[in-house]
């Protein structure tokens, strides 16, 4: 029953529990009103018990109490169980969420349910205290719907899957060569063009499949503003990205005049229908900078988040090489090369950004020809990124692909039915860490945390992101959250164990994960398309 996954930092058990009845009560001070409306929504349809809700604590007698601790940190928490009933004490309501979270894990796999099974059953929490506190501030998510449009729904789904799992970043990938995903009220084109494409490739980069079927969607501002406020509302922060320069046909498509005109033609680009590097990239005019502050102006209506991410992989130089334009803004800016220009580029939207009191993010690649102060880094294509942004004073979260890429397949077995070579498995999740030992204590701070990626190239539907997220965002978050020892000495084992009680939970929550035996029959897609097992990524 106590089988918590995070695991908590600190957990003594009584003897005897709590019983929650039609009778007992949850009171829940001012500042954690929000959190007793979350928690009676989410108990009162699962167990069909009333909950009524109250402002004086002394009423919960014997039911559920929420109340602020100002002598706890921000997001620390304590449970305490006992004979008065239960009491969750935080630092803020967001340390209060977090135990309510933990609360519904005591309660057992059920309290995940949408309706109660039996109307009958007895509900109890055993006597227990659980002292507990987040290792890390940043414990992110990034989904892509650009490469598969997940539709608001399936969303607000995940936003409820990382509130269970007491992860609080969701960074939204919005826009890519595959789709923009976001509407923009002064740039109408980047969804009527851009949010769809005619056909898809099915499989990885190299598969000779394709399904001839239109994809596309795309969240309107309200949708946005929704889900945005659903994130809040379970301490979740949306950190919206844009990715600029590269990754950008979707828009270039939309708005020809956005590429490298002198290079190709740029009209006749659509939506792009495969994966891959792209190498028509935006033009680095001024007319782009104005385009894209436009967005961004959007952007920021919508979303409050103190980071904005602008992308900035995998933006392939060649048509810049080429381009008269390109070559012209290098030579008048006094620049060494292409590189200094995507530099120039992010530095642009990091002054702009900066001047509207936000912090720019953008991936490893925006460190190549200098970032700008200020500016915090998603390290992906290993450590080094990461490392040497920290050391340059810079913020950092760590994303490695060699240890939390979920779109890469998580068995090396023939029936794994994801068609990406490199193999990340439950245990590599578990023993990830997000902190490289050869930094410096002062230097390590600037590792604000850590986040698994969901790039939707192999995953069609919500059954796909299921399975290749879960159950290795269950390690994710253990990590991110618990103070975990160094890798090796990780007890993967306990973990595994605890995963028992937890796979009870993801099925409550209707989560399609990878069962601990492997694909079941439907969940097989033979054909692995894509590069060997184990090969080593080209960037490495
Ligand atoms: C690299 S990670 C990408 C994505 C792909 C992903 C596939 C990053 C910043 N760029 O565009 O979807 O690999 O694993």
């Amino acid at each position: 029953m106590t089988e918590l996954i995070p695991a908590p930092r600190g957990a003594t058990a009584g003897s005897g529990e709590v019983r929650l009845t039609h009778h007992s009560r949850l009171c829940a001070d001012t500042a954690t009103q929000g959190v007793a409306h979350w928690l009676g929504a989410a108990l009162r349809q699962a167990t069909g018990l009333p909950l009524r809700e109250g402002r004086e604590l002394d009423d919960a007698e014997g039911g559920i109490g929420l109340r602020l601790d100002p002598g706890l940190g921000p997001e620390e928490y304590r449970l305490v169980s006992d004979g008065s009933g239960v009491l969750v004490e935080g630092g803020s309501a967001a340390g209060v969420f977090w135990g309510a979270q933990t609360l519904r894990q005591l309660l057992g796999p059920d309290a995940y349910r949408r309706a109660p099974l039996d109307r009958d059953r007895a509900w109890s929490v055993p006597h227990l205290t659980i002292e507990d506190a987040p290792r890390f501030r940043w414990r992110g998510l990034m989904l892509d719907v650009a490469r598969h449009f997940m539709p608001k729904e399936g969303v607000l789904r995940y936003l409820d899957l990382m509130a269970a799992h007491k992860l609080n970043v969701f960074h939204f990938h919005l826009t890519d060569d595959q789709g923009w995903r976001i509407e923009i009220e002064r740039h109408p084109r980047l969804t009527e063009i851009g949010s769809w494409r005619t056909r898809t490739k099915t499989g990885h980069r190299a598969s000779p499949l394709w399904e001839d079927k239109p994809h596309g969607g795309y969240y309107t501002r309200d949708d946005i503003r929704e889900i945005v406020a659903y994130a809040a509302e379970r301490h979740i922060t949306v950190v919206p990205e844009i990715d600029v320069p590269g990754h950008s046909q979707a828009a270039i498509a939309a708005y020809p005049e956005l590429g490298n005109t002198d290079v190709i033609d740029t009209t006749s680009l659509s939506v792009w229908d495969t994966w891959g590097i792209n190498p028509n990239v935006l033009a680095p005019t001024d007319n782009t900078l104005r385009f894209y502050e436009g967005v961004f102006e959007e952007v920021l209506e919508l979303f409050p988040s103190e980071f904005v991410h602008v992308g900035g992989d995998e933006c392939p130089k060649d048509q810049w090489r080429r381009s008269e334009t390109a070559q012209a803004r290098i030579r008048e800016l006094g620049l060494a090369d292409e590189d200094e220009l995507q530099s120039w580029f992010i530095k642009h939207f990091d002054a702009w950004l900066s001047a509207r009191g936000r912090r720019l993010i953008g991936w490893d690649e925006i460190l190549e020809g200098g970032l700008a102060e200020g500016a915090a880094v998603s390290s992906w294509r290993g450590y080094a990124g990461g490392v040497a942004a920290a050391r340059a004073g810079h913020d950092v979260v760590m994303c490695p692909e060699q240890q939390v890429y979920l779109d890469h397949r998580q068995d090396p077995g023939p029936e794994e039915p994801v068609p990406i070579g490199w193999v990340r498995t439950l245990e590599d999740v578990y023993r990830f860490e997000p902190v490289p030992p050869e930094l410096t204590p002062e230097e390590a701070r600037h590792v604000l945390g850590a986040q698994a990626n969901l790039w939707t190239e192999v995953m069609e539907d919500h059954a796909r992101v299921d399975y290749q997220a879960f159950p290795r965002l269950a390690a994710f978050a253990e990590v991110a959250w618990s103070t975990l020892p160094a890798p090796a000495e990780r007890d993967f084992a306990g973990f595994r164990s605890r995963m028992a009680a937890h796979y009870g939970r993801l099925d409550a929550l209707g989560v399609a994960y990878r069962p601990p035996t492997g694909p079941l029959p439907w969940q097989r897609r033979p054909g692995v398309l894509g590069r060997p097992v184990d090969g080593p990524p080209p960037h490495r």
